[in-house]
Parts: structure tokens; C-alpha cells; sequence
């Protein structure tokens, strides 16, 4: 894989000297952007602002305090991946920059607005084509056939378990689900892409996370159906995941809460010189939230080792992106913040593996943060208390799951290599099923946990208005035992 790395000093050198400070920008971005009507099959992530070791020392009341503010950045790890980055000015305009704590502000007599949006937007990077074949000079990490196989199964193992979960909510067996349908390269991929000592802080579409991790389908039934093997005791909805061995910190319904955690987590993995680093996962929808700028900022100034992986699958809920934001997507808000991203096609494995790989190496050996904004569609409905035909085109969702299925996609690839054939194929899905319906059957039968467990393990002595309610509501079940199910034990 090869990045678009640049020396700066080699670029500096080359520039005429009276190079204005535009066209300097102008070279900078044009390295980055291009045509958003065309995929990338260059992995590039889009640089963060330029820090210049060839700043010169000015004759400013403030380059002392320049010199204090910029400690951190003489302490960090070179990339060795990055972008190029200009920040020096030409020779013989030394009296046009003012060193200022934390960078230097360049002057102009020009008074000219930053643009709202760049003209040319964000490149997508991919490797496979809608086919599913290799794009020529593709830039990725060579899988092998055991991973390959693996990914493909944990895809197509995740798909089944959102069609059964799916139908024993309508049959009223859970109370809720969420599938995963469209976005199983993002789940799957960027697990293989991880080491099982990174910290995961999910949102909730991503179970595939965890089933990579080792997450049993009758841990999965068993959180599902609320039972007492649950490990959130049966107090969360369905599809609220956690595991501490699989360092998986549990889902949380609010949105956008786990960003900050996992920029807090790395940052401690990087105090305990871990090799290791934190891993989130959000919708665009979550970026709309406080607490990703919050994250943002606060992993970039830390220099915290955290991968933001963001799925950009158009909609939140109800809402599409163009009513939640105006930027070009999201991977240029890491620019925003000092922190570097790339933009990658959601429903391509190898296209999300790559970019995994290569942003963990960096995190961890850089100790840098790095946002990733991954491109696809929900194909399925938010939750099962959505029905999404009522606001986007039945078609649109059809043209998604036919023609830009991320399974099928991969598959071709597996296949055009020999490693999977039809026989294969049925002999998974009937496996599968068979294991998930048995894990389903044998939730269902275990008890639920006991009214008792709603009380506990937050205080070690409960207080007053907790035995208050515990009170109550053993009172209220007595009152209306057939109100109440019969499997809880009291
Ligand atoms: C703080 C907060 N606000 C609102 C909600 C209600 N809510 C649940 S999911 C959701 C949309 C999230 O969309 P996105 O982050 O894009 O994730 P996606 O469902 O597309 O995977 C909203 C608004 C919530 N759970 N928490
Ligand atoms: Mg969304």
C-alpha cells in the first residue's frame, strides 16, 4: 500500500520564491481531493493542519511563548505514512508570519473567507469494484485464504442471525432488534483488522464486532431473550451487547456517549505504553452529537491512540444527512480538528480491512488518533419500531441491497480466487441456522434473572427510595400477578 507521502523539505525547496500563500494551499489540497464522482483505489488519508519544523524565529513579543506552545509537537512520533504537508513560507516573506502558541499565522494583504466546502470532494478509497473484482493498482493488505474464508462466514453468520432475530421479534418472542444489513464489510473487516487488544466502544449496529471476537450465538440469544446468563442481567433491550473478556464495553442506547469514552480509554493505554488502542464505532447521526467534537478535539490534543470509525449510511433514522450536516461527510471534520481520516467505501472487505490495518499502525505506533468515515447504506429498517419505506424510495433501498450487497461482493472475490464454491455456500447457511435456532430455543428456556437484580450493583447499601420502589413493585405484582410474566422469578 503506498500513501501519498511527500517530503515537506524537498516540496519547500522546489517552490519559487515568491510562491503566495493560495497557490501553497491550492498544491496542498489538490494532493488530497479530486472528483467525488470517482472511487480512489489509493488508501490516502487526508493530512492533518501542518506543523513546519522550519518555522523561523521571528522577532515577535510572542515566540517565546510559541516555542512553550509547541513542546507536544516536537514530541511526536514522525508519521511515516503521511500526507505531505506544507506549512512554511517562502524565503524573503519572514515579516509576513507571526509565531503564535500552538502554530504560525501567516498574514495577507488579501481578505479572503475560508470556502464553506472545498470545490472538490473527499476521494472514496476502494479495491474491489461493484463485481467484485480487483481494481487495477489497487493499494491494500494482502488477506489470506484463512482470513478471507473467515471474514465471508462471519458475514454471512451475522446476516443470518439478523434474519432470525428479525422474525422472532415479529413473532413477538423479543421485544426489539436492530439489523446490520448493508454495513457487514464495516463489522466484520475492521474486526479482522484489530488485535483482540484493542478496546472496542460500539454504537449498536455493530455485532459483527463481537462475533469475530469469539461472542457464542447462544451469548448473543441469551442477551436477546434477557435471560439469567444475560451478562446485563436482563436489564438492557435486546441487541445491548457487552463482554469484558472480548473487551467490548456495553452498547449504550444514548447516542454518541461511547466516543469520548474510547478517547478517555486510549489515552490511558497510551499513559500504560499499551500496544494497544481504542476503537468506536458511530453513525453519521452520532456525529451530529456534542460529544463527537467533544472526542474529536480531545483525542487529537492528547494525542490519544483511538480509530473513529464512522458508518456513513445516509440516514438517521428518519433523517438524512443533508438535514444533519452540510459538510463534505464527515472524513474532513477530522482535518477540522487536527486529526487524520480517509474516506472508504463501507461495503468493499478489503477496501475497510486495509484502512483499518494501516490506521491501527498508526494510532498505536504514532500515538495519534484517526478518523475513519466509511460509506454505505442501511438497508434495513433503523430498528423494528421503524418502517422506512415512509420516508426513502422503496427502490433506493432495493438498488443498495441487490447491487451494492457487500456479501456478494466479497464472495465473487473468494470465489474468482478458488478459496468457496456453491457446496460450501449451503452447507454455512444450513449450519448456521441450525446452530441459531437450537441457541434460540435453549434461551427461551432458561429463566429470566430475579426481580431482585433490578436493585442491585450499583449501591453496595440500597438506599431508601431504591427499597421504596423494590417495595412497590413487589407490591403491584401481587396485586396483578397476571400482569406481570410468570417466568421472573420474585
Ligand atoms: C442522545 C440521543 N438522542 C436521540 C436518540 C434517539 N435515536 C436513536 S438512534 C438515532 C439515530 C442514530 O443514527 P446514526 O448515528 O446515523 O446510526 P444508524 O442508526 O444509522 O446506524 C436516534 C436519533 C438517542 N438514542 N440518543
Ligand atoms: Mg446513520
Amino acid at each position: 500500500m503506498t500513501f501519498c507521502l511527500k517530503n515537506s523539505r524537498n516540496i519547500i525547496s522546489k517552490l519559487k520564491p515568491k510562491v503566495g500563500l493560495l497557490s501553497l494551499m491550492k498544491q496542498s489540497s489538490d494532493c488530497c481531493y479530486s472528483s467525488c464522482l470517482n472511487h480512489s483505489n489509493h488508501c490516502n488519508f487526508l493530512p492533518v493542519t501542518a506543523t513546519s519544523p522550519f518555522v523561523k524565529q521571528l522577532k515577535n513579543p510572542d515566540s517565546n511563548s510559541h516555542k512553550k506552545g509547541r513542546f507536544f509537537v516536537f514530541e511526536r512520533f514522525e508519521s511515516t505514512t503521511a500526507e505531505k504537508q506544507i506549512a512554511s513560507v517562502p524565503n524573503g516573506e519572514d515579516n509576513q508570519v507571526l509565531n503564535f502558541p500552538g502554530g504560525k499565522v501567516i498574514f495577507s494583504p488579501e481578505m479572503r473567507f475560508l470556502s464553506e466546502s472545498p470545490s472538490l470532494h473527499a476521494h472514496c478509497y476502494r479495491v474491489l469494484d461493484d463485481n467484485g473484482q480487483l481494481i487495477r493498482h489497487s493499494n491494500f493488505i494482502q488477506v489470506s485464504e484463512d482470513i478471507a474464508v473467515k471474514m465471508y462466514s462471519n458475514m454471512v453468520t451475522l446476516q443470518t442471525l439478523d434474519t432470525i432475530f428479525y422474525e422472532a421479534q415479529r413473532q413477538g418472542r423479543i421485544s426489539f432488534y436492530v439489523t446490520t444489513i448493508g454495513e457487514e464489510a464495516i463489522n466484520i473487516a475492521s474486526a479482522a483488522a484489530l488485535t483482540l487488544d484493542d478496546f472496542v466502544f460500539p454504537q449498536y449496529r455493530e455485532p459483527g464486532v463481537l462475533l469475530w471476537r469469539g461472542f457464542t450465538l447462544q451469548e448473543f440469544a441469551n442477551q436477546c431473550f434477557g435471560n439469567k446468563a444475560d451478562y446485563g442481567k436482563g436489564r438492557q433491550m435486546p441487541i445491548h451487547y457487552g463482554s469484558n473478556k472480548h473487551k467490548y464495553f456495553t452498547v449504550s442506547s444514548t447516542i454518541a456517549t461511547q466516543i469520548p469514552h474510547a478517547v478517555g480509554a486510549a489515552y490511558s493505554l497510551k499513559m500504560d505504553k499499551k500496544d494497544a488502542c481504542a476503537v468506536t464505532y458511530f453513525g453519521d447521526g452520532g456525529t451530529s452529537e456534542g460529544d463527537f467534537h467533544a472526542a474529536l478535539n480531545f483525542a487529537a490534543v492528547t494525542e490519544a491512540p483511538v480509530i473513529f470509525i464512522c458508518r456513513n449510511n445516509g440516514w438517521a433514522i428518519s433523517t438524512p444527512t443533508s438535514d444533519q450536516f452540510r459538510s463534505d461527510g464527515i472524513a474532513v471534520r477530522g482535518q477540522a480538528y487536527g486529526v487524520r481520516s480517509i474516506r472508504v467505501d463501507g461495503n468493499d472487505v478489503l477496501a475497510i480491512y486495509s484502512a483499518v490495518h494501516a490506521a491501527r499502525k498508526m494510532a498505536v505506533n504514532e500515538h495519534r488518533p484517526i478518523l475513519i468515515e466509511a460509506v454505505t447504506y442501511r438497508v434495513g429498517h433503523h430498528s423494528t419500531s421503524d418502517d422506512s419505506t415512509k420516508y426513502r424510495p422503496a427502490d433506493e433501498i432495493e438498488w443498495w441491497r441487490m447491487a451494492r450487497d457487500p456479501v456478494t461482493r466479497f464472495r465473487k472475490w473468494i470465489e474468482s480466487n478458488g478459496w468457496w464454491s456453491s457446496e460450501a455456500e449451503s452447507q454455512l447457511r444450513s449450519s448456521i441456522r441450525n446452530q441459531l435456532l437450537q441457541a434460540i430455543q435453549l434461551a427461551e428456556k432458561v429463566e429470566k434473572p430475579p426481580v431482585k437484580d433490578l436493585f442491585t450493583d450499583v449501591y453496595d447499601d440500597l438506599p431508601p427510595n431504591l427499597r421504596e420502589q423494590e417495595k412497590l413493585l413487589r407490591e403491584t405484582i401481587n396485586r396483578h400477578p397476571k400482569d406481570y410474566p410468570a417466568d421472573v422469578p420474585l
